[in-house]
């Protein structure tokens, strides 16, 4: 498990071709977050318009003595795509009586590095990083007799990247992980208005734009391929009836790019489409989770812009 390499990179290659062969050009979103998409992300989360970070923040803050009843005590905590890990200092600051902690991350340096950091602030905590691509099956180690309750940590709204049915097939798996009482702590973006939605994903100081264009700078890098990034617009738009965030790489001009052997022609106009962030209402993601997991409680802030939810394997 440890030294498995999470990312396998022809396959990145393959899936990065295939999506750039189609007649609707796509990339997969779980490619942002190598080293310079971490940071890029890190500052995003940081931005006024972004709120989702905040909100959620405030929300775990004011509710941590009802968050830290409903994860109960000899836990084992499984927090997935840990990134720089702030918010699980929130919660490690509370809970005394964890089993263990085990980030899950597809960036192994980003991973490790945390980690050390953690393992120096909370000795008593045992901590069992993994590193794997969630979005695939993985497997959690194997600590037997020694928890009572599961308890995977997902939060950000990382759950938007996948659509409502593999966000039930994802549940499902989480819920497969565990032979005994298992939960879900998970944040959620709510639905709004457009104008604070799209504000989000189009920052004004441009953070955004860099991180979408990232994507192609990492095939650059990664591939050696030829993309012109200042020959790409990034954008971000609302699409109502789908209920999600979807973000473009837009064609500035007509231009061909060659990765690998292949050459990938764009006509002026023509974009790539790069991220969905799913939002919700209360009620849509109740009915989604319906099937694996309980709603036990659901925690928001003042304006309800986000939510911070407790799910109950069924
Ligand atoms: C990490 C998937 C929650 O969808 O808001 C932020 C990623 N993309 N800005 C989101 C993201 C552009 C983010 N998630």
């Amino acid at each position: 498990m440890a030294n498995s390499k999470a990312v396998n990179e022809s396959a990145m290659l393959d899936e990065i071709l295939h999506g750039l062969k189609r007649p609707n050009k796509r990339l997969p979103s779980k490619y942002f977050y190598d080293e310079m998409g971490s940071r890029l992300f890190d500052q995003i989360t940081r931005l006024e318009e972004y709120y989702l970070t905040r909100k959620e923040k405030e929300i775990l803050q004011n509710n941590i003595d009802e968050i830290v009843d409903n994860i109960g005590t000899r836990a084992m905590l499984v927090e997935l795509g840990s990134g720089s890990s702030q918010k699980t200092r929130l919660l490690l600051d509370q809970l005394d009586n964890l089993s263990a902690y085990v980030p899950v991350d597809i960036s192994e340096k980003y991973l490790l590095k945390a980690v050390n950091e953690l393992r120096l602030d909370y000795p008593r905590v045992t901590i069992i990083p993994v590193f794997a691509d969630y979005t695939n099956t993985f497997r959690l180690p194997d600590l037997s007799g020694s928890y009572e309750n599961q308890v995977i940590f997902f939060p950000g709204s990382t759950i938007g990247n996948f659509s409502p049915d593999e966000t039930q097939q994802f549940l499902q798996t989480m819920a497969s992980l565990s032979d005994r009482e298992a939960g879900m702590l998970i944040g959620v973006d709510l639905k709004k208005d457009r104008e604070i939605l799209e504000a989000a994903y189009n920052d004004s100081k441009g953070i955004t734009a860099s991180f979408n264009k990232n994507l192609l700078v990492r095939v650059n890098k990664e591939f050696g391929a030829d993309f012109n990034t200042d020959q790409f617009t990034h954008k971000a738009t609302y699409n109502a009836g789908k209920g999600r965030i979807e973000m473009h790489l837009i064609s500035d001009c007509e231009q061909s790019v060659l990765i690998k052997d292949e050459e990938v022609s764009f006509e002026e106009g023509e974009y790539i489409h790069t991220e969905n962030s799913y939002k919700y209402t209360l009620e849509d993601f109740e009915s989604i989770v319906s099937k694996w997991f309980t709603v036990k409680e659901v925690w928001t802030d003042e304006d309800a812009f986000f939510s911070v939810q407790y799910l109950d394997k069924k």
